[in-house]
């Protein structure tokens, strides 16, 4: 059976929508990365990353969510694309593109403005410029089609999912309101029973909430660096 390790995150969360929207059975670890379990010797050898997705199936081990949306993807050929050249060029373009953008420019929108220990007026306005003008981008194709690749739902929207139904806290609640066709989207995959069943898997377990001293130490561990 596929083995999942998840935290409640954007990233982890795409792909247990995955595995429910494919019907996957999976058997469902979680890692309480706030507690430091992401840093454990087991967990680096299958996540040299120290962070949350990884999926196990059987010999393969993979790491990075869209990396996985991609492997589910192939593996059960559900949610996918067609495979003219064309289509595969589009579906890897827009998964790529949460991968290296949406993801990352949302993560530092979020750290800079929650997480920091002082306010950065620059590295502030960066991040959350640049998420806006990825969430725009988004909002603009979506303006024209239904779905990220056109007229069926596929694993880029799972992606986007991930980080879009967090948008507020990433860009801000008006910012948020503006992007309608991003909005849409999340509201119509938010009404699918997969999401109720990933909502059910979340209530399974009692993850640490407090975002305290020891969950910045194991979560930011560069911090060390500016006290030592
Ligand atoms: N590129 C990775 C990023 C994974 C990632 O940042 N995961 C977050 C949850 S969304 C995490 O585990 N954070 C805990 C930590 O940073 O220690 C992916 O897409 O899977």
């Amino acid at each position: 059976m596929l083995k999942f390790y998840y935290n409640t995150g954007p990233n982890p969360m795409k792909v247990a929508l995955f595995l429910e929207e494919a019907d996957l059975a999976y058997e469902a670890i979680p890692l309480d990365t706030r507690k430091g379990e992401q840093h454990e010797s087991g967990y680096l050898a299958i996540n040299p990353n120290a962070k949350a997705p990884t999926l196990v199936d059987g010999e393969a081990v993979i790491f990075d969510s869209n990396a996985i949306l991609q492997y589910l993807g192939e593996k059960t050929g559900k949610f996918m694309t067609g495979d003219t050249p064309e289509e595969r060029a589009t579906l890897l373009s827009w998964l790529m593109f949460v991968a290296s953008g949406i993801g990352p420019y949302s993560g530092q929108a979020v750290h800079f403005k929650v997480y920091a220990p002082e306010e950065f007026p620059y590295a502030l306005n960066r991040y959350d410029f640049e998420a806006k003008r990825h969430f725009r981008i988004l909002d603009e194709r979506l303006g024209k089609q239904p779905y990220m690749l056109g007229a069926n739902y596929t694993l880029v929207d799972m992606a986007v999912w991930g980080w879009a139904r967090i948008m507020p806290r990433v860009i801000g609640a008006e910012a948020a309101d503006e992007m309608r066709n991003v909005n849409r989207l999340v509201d119509e995959i938010n009404a699918r029973p997969a999401v109720d069943r990933v909502q059910e898997l979340l209530a399974e377990h009692a993850f640490k909430t407090e975002m305290d001293a020891e969950s910045h130490r194991h979560m930011f561990p560069g911090n060390t660096r500016l006290t030592s």
